[in-house]
């Protein structure tokens, strides 16, 4: 096993600084002065009324930005394309799921949709600030529903597919949506699976967790995706195909308020009622064509930009719709799973489509690392340049590994610190300036202000952890918690209320050379024997021996030492399979973390698993293997990926 020095960095080539959008110059630019540096980026977009302030703070913690402003969002992401004569530019190359299935959309395209689309909405007498809720795979028509919401000032709430018809219910309800759009089924994994059923289950009154019929929706629009059979309620259902293709092509967007709200989207993974998060339009536009345009280093007509996330989740808002688009992007757009119909799709795509930026999430690339680098290296990934990482901390390993395998060992990795709440990429290098250090996020973004605080809001010195803060409004900040302001100033205002900064609930550090480190959330630091030390530490040293795809760490009350380290591991395709090999093989864990950390960071347990519980947006479930791990019964797992994990995993028992 080869250890690598943490402090090993990795420079742009310099043919790929001398071609970058941005240079170091642009961080002394905004911090000389940030908000004309905010009022230069907004003019990236185009405005029907220019604003007369770029900042109204006088309400904290509610942010108004681009005061007075006014634009259409969907204007800026379509017709301005196409007005700029880049009309006949393919705006989504989209890939089915079954192999033969594809569209590619121009730009042009892409109007003539939104616009019918439009119409098709505003003749059910939606009006500007009505909620549409918006529950579809990733299909053409699920752009188009939204820029189409967009157009209209309509706020959509995209709830992710995969989620259970109850989630889907109590965020129908919290928003009071008078439309859900949804489709007839998805394809997964080579077959059609029912969603309008799930639909009508959410809207009904046989959930135990309502009482009567969602009484707010009016209609149900239809997408014909899979052709099986559905229920219809004529009253209320509609299929798509016979109601928009009729529609005028022909809609003139109007200007909306430069804070009018653009989407809710709702918080998984933690317990309670889901938050639902509010962005808006200007502010929200302005952060994502521009982190867009500089972390991506995106050249529009030129680059085939792949962000891998679903559209349920905040980076498929912010990096599959809102931030290409409004630049002008060709986007890859896949429907389905990497693995089907095979290990290769990911790849056949890239190489068909000549993918050039491709942005993921550690836990896929830890699924790669798993299926074997010889499934990368049987296609022409040539055409990329750029590689993305989001959504939690990628260990060290898997971004060598990235490197190496998807990026030829040449490319630049981006790995991005942002959340739902923060609308946009908040820490990041620039790739053409940045000496990036493997699994550090590096440095906030120009016009962006963050610090590492202690519980005192003193900042700390290097190399100690402590809270990640945003000490300045920025401006994809969430605006609050739909219909909740108190929760909202309650979780993120509160805990530094005196200083005014933003409780991000990450832990993170600079280290000696002031590179940035999240660490993951604060909840997921264990205290061992007084000891601080934080799950993705261990894990990281977990997945850095050869046998081991994935793990995953949690904190378990232990008499002695306060918590214990307790871990779950998936293996390598290529680890040993007899499990009489198993027993060495904890034992070899055990020892290579004491060396790679500290003795007092060995794993009291460490269970060998099939799988990890994880969120559909690939977030281990970290608190429902501490349920396990302390031997209560697990809580709430309706927003797994597959809910049938825990009890897979309990079977095998927590020994080691
Ligand atoms: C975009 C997104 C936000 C939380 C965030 C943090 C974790 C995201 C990360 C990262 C370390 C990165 N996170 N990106 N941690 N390095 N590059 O993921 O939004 O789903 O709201 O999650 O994800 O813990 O606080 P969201």
């Amino acid at each position: 096993m080869t250890a690598h020095d943490p402090n090993e960095t990795f420079a742009p080539s310099p043919a790929f600084a001398e071609q970058a959008n941005v240079g170091p110059g642009e961080y002394e630019r905004a911090a000389a002065d940030r908000l004309a540096f905010w009022d230069e980026q907004a003019r990236r977009l185009d405005w029907a009324a220019d604003w007369n302030e770029v900042l109204d703070w006088s309400d904290a913690p509610v942010a108004k930005w681009f005061v007075d402003g006014r634009l259409n969002a969907s204007y800026n992401c379509v017709d301005r394309h196409v007005e700029a004569g880049n009309g006949d530019r393919v705006a989504i190359h989209w890939v089915g799921e079954p192999t033969d299935d594809s569209r590619d959309i121009t730009y042009s395209d892409l109007k003539d949709e939104v616009s019918r689309t439009a119409n098709y909405l505003s003749s059910l007498g939606l009006v500007a600030g009505d909620r549409v809720a918006i529950y579809m795979p990733l299909l053409p028509e699920t752009y188009i529903a939204m820029l189409a919401c967009a157009r209209l000032g309509l706020t959509h709430s995209v709830v992710f597919a995969g989620f259970s018809s109850a989630a889907l219910r109590s965020r129908v309800d919290d928003a009071s949506a008078k439309v859900v759009i949804t489709a007839d089924g998805q394809f997964r994994r080579g077959k059609p699976a029912p969603l309008k059923a799930g639909v009508d289950e959410a809207l009904g009154d046989s959930l135990p967790s309502v009482d009567g019929p969602a009484d707010s929706v009016q209609k149900v629009l239809v997408v014909r995706r899979t052709g099986i059979d559905v229920d219809w309620q004529d009253d209320r259902d509609v299929w798509w195909d016979e109601v928009i293709p009729g529609q005028s092509a022909e809609h003139t967007p109007e200007a909306f308020d430069s804070e009018h709200p653009l989407f809710l989207l709702y918080t998984s993974g933690t317990t309670g009622k889901p938050k639902g998060i509010v962005h808006t339009t200007g502010g929200y536009l302005t952060q994502a064509s521009y982190t867009h345009d500089v972390v991506f280093d995106h050249k529009p007509g030129k680059d085939v930009y792949w962000c891998t996330a679903d559209v349920g989740w905040v980076t498929g808002h912010t990096y599959g719709v809102y931030g290409p688009l409004s630049n002008g992007a060709t986007c890859m757009v896949y429907e389905g799973t990497p693995n089907s119909p095979n290990e290769h799709r990911h790849f056949e795509i890239i190489e068909k489509y000549g993918v050039s930026i491709y942005y993921a999430a550690p836990t896929l690339i830890r699924t790669f690392m798993k299926w074997g680098r010889e499934i990368p290296k049987a296609h022409d990934l040539s055409s990329i340049r750029l590689l993305g990482s989001v959504g939690e901390p990628i260990n060290p390993e898997a971004w060598r590994w990235y490197r190496e395998h998807i990026g030829g060992d040449a490319v630049p990795i981006v790995d991005t610190w942002w959340q739902t709440e923060t609308g946009a990429i908040m820490i990041s290098p620039l790739p053409g300036v940045a000496e990036a250090k493997p699994g550090s996020a590096m440095r906030a973004l120009p016009g962006i202000n963050v610090s590492v605080v202690n519980g005192d809001a003193q900042e700390v010195p290097a190399e100690e952890q402590g809270f990640l803060v945003i000490t300045e409004p920025w401006p994809a900040m969430l605006r609050g918690i739909w219909g909740d302001m108190e929760r909202y100033r309650d979780t993120y205002w509160s805990r530094f209320a005196e200083e005014g900064y933003y409780f991000a609930g990450d832990g993170a550090k600079f280290d000696s050379d002031g590179a940035l480190w999240v660490l993951g959330r604060v909840d997921d630091v264990m205290n061992i024997s007084g000891h601080r030390i934080s799950t993705s530490e261990v894990e990281s040293a977990l997945v850095g021996h050869d046998s081991v795809a994935e793990a995953a760490v949690v904190g378990a009350n232990d008499e002695t030492t306060g918590q214990a380290i307790v871990a779950f591991v998936i293996l390598r395709e290529s680890a040993p399979e007899d499990t009489d090999h198993h027993q060495a093989l904890i034992d070899e864990l055990r020892a290579r973390v004491s060396t790679e950390i500290s003795p007092i960071a060995k794993p009291r347990d460490i269970t060998i698993v099939p799988e990890l519980p994880k969120t559909r947006s690939g977030k281990i479930m970290r608190r429902l293997l501490k349920d396990l791990a302390e031997g209560r019964d697990g809580g709430d797992t309706s927003t797994l990926s597959d809910p049938t994990i825990m009890e897979q995993i309990r079977a095998k028992g927590t020994r080691g």
